[in-house]
């Protein structure tokens, strides 16, 4: 729903806090009159007298009725999250007091706010960047070191920053070339083509690095896909129960135990993990243990990491060098993990270490082990990447405006080794500059924004 210009001078009145009983609950109102509107049900002080960012105690009532005793904070426009007056009611936490609250509030003129109205405002009256409102939502919803930290260093315009600087060097480019524009008759080329070149060139660079950063991204904020995968008995689903710490799977001697595949989230070192276990692979007659297994070969097509288990006393070379083959075909990273370490040949142990020197040798069963199998996983991942403070694309809008800038980065480098006319040059390159533009905000659409900001809740 697009917002109109009368919508953008409402107050507007939602509650931020999680729906339900709490010890407190904060009702938020924003908008020209949020303050003068607050007064109007507030007893205890003017707080139309009252300085920004101070609080104050007092009853809310509907004409005599006491509603509740409260704090009301309030920030002056514009110290406040929108830039406008904001005014914070903390009540005791019923949802009774809350609805009565916020309707005696819509009586007295506030309008209930639609999904993200709040940080719509904050963005629209230039409290930060479209990326940074994004990162609000984000920072929000982030279960992890590693998301929060991405989201936070997004909040904080980190991502915005260096997009900023690529626009602005390529708009002093676009100017120059306008200019010539101006000039056709004489012969006259006041952005130098070389120059203009190294500086698309350098462009691409960053760009393509934004763009190989979202699978990074993606997995940081949506977790890393990781599938437990191996013959059956292998221990599969022992192995998923030991790192949950719970007993999800059910675990048997039984060949063939789990029919479809188990997920769960693990949180290993600030990274959320969603492994999968999986089906036990091998040739079978069993129907249902059939599709369970054409499923683990499209579990493990999609993993962003294969867990390769297989049962010490079960296995021999032949058979592990195979497998290790077609993982490798398959071209996801993956682990080689040998089970059942209590209970195997120290000699198999060691011809094994000579030919595959990486393996990781645990006990499921008997929780051995498991903190070299938990950090190789984590180093797989490659975290310091992301922990020096690089900027990682987390948003698929922004990948997608990416992926569009790289291609008008590229037309206007096959412009250049064409020598194609200053207008066509031109164009590529304001093409590029609307593309970057799309990710911070500076190009938006009524529906775009309401694209982004419907994906909110209701008080944020
Ligand atoms: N001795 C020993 N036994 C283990 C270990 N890990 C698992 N087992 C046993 O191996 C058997 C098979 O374990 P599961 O976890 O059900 O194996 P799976 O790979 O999930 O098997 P499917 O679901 O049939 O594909 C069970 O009897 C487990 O108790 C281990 O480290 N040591
Ligand atoms: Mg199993």
């Amino acid at each position: 729903m697009a917002l109109n210009f009368s919508q953008k001078d409402d107050t507007i009145v939602a509650l931020a806090t999680p729906q339900g009983v709490g010890a407190i609950a904060v009702i938020r109102l924003s908008g020209k009159h949020a303050i003068s509107l607050a007064n109007q049900v507030f007893y205890g002080k003017d707080l139309e007298q009252q300085e920004s960012h101070t609080i104050h105690f007092g009853t809310i009532r509907d004409e005599k009725r006491v509603i509740d005793e409260v704090l009301v904070s309030l920030f002056v426009a514009p110290k406040s999250f929108t830039k406008e007056n904001v005014v914070e009611i903390s009540t005791h936490g019923s949802s009774y007091i809350i609805n009565q609250v916020i309707k005696l509030l819509v009586r007295k003129g506030a309008r209930p706010a639609l999904p993200g109205e709040f940080t719509q405002r904050a963005f629209l009256n230039g409290q930060f960047d479209l990326a940074q409102a994004e990162a609000v939502a984000d920072l929000i919803h982030s279960d992890s070191e590693a998301s929060h930290q991405a989201a936070m260093n997004q909040m904080r315009g980190g991502f915005s920053g260096e997009i900023a600087g690529l626009r602005n060097q390529l708009i002093h480019f676009a100017s120059m070339i306008e200019l010539e524009l101006d000039f056709t008759e004489e012969d006259v080329e006041f952005a130098s083509r070389d120059d203009l070149r190294v500086l698309v060139e350098k462009l691409l660079r960053v760009v393509e690095q934004l763009i190989s950063s979202f699978d990074l991204g993606n997995v940081i904020k949506n977790g890393v896909p990781t599938v437990i995968a191996g013959k059956p008995n292998a221990g599969k689903s022992t192995l998923l129960n030991a790192l949950l710490k719970e007993e999800k799977a059910i675990v048997s001697d039984i060949a063939g135990t789990t029919r479809d595949f188990i997920e769960d989230e693990i949180n290993i070192g600030g990274v959320i993990f969603r492994f999968t276990d999986t089906a036990g692979i091998r040739e079978t007659s069993d129907v249902l243990e059939a599709m369970g297994v054409s499923r683990t070969h499209e579990k493990m097509k999609a993993a962003s990491l294969i867990l390769y288990l297989f049962d010490l006393g079960d296995t021999d070379m032949v058979e592990i060098s195979k497998d290790i083959n077609k993982l490798e075909n398959l071209g996801i990273p993956f682990l080689k993990v040998a089970n059942k370490v209590d209970k195997s040949n120290p000699l198999f142990i060691n011809e094994l270490k000579k030919a595959y020197p990486d393996t990781i040798f645990i006990s499921a069963g008997k929780k051995e082990n498991l903190e070299s199998l938990t950090s190789r996983i984590l180093e797989l991942v490659n975290l310091d990447k992301f922990r020096t403070g690089n900027t990682i694309v987390t948003n698929i809008r922004h990948y997608d405006s990416l992926t569009r800038t790289r291609q008008s980065l590229l037309d206007v480098l096959t412009g250049l080794d064409e020598e194609v006319t200053n207008d066509f040059l031109a164009m590529d390159i304001r093409r590029s500059l609307h593309f970057l533009g799309e990710i911070t905000g500076e190009i938006t659409t009524d529906d775009l924004l309401a694209n982004i900001f419907s994906k909110f809740c209701i008080g944020k």
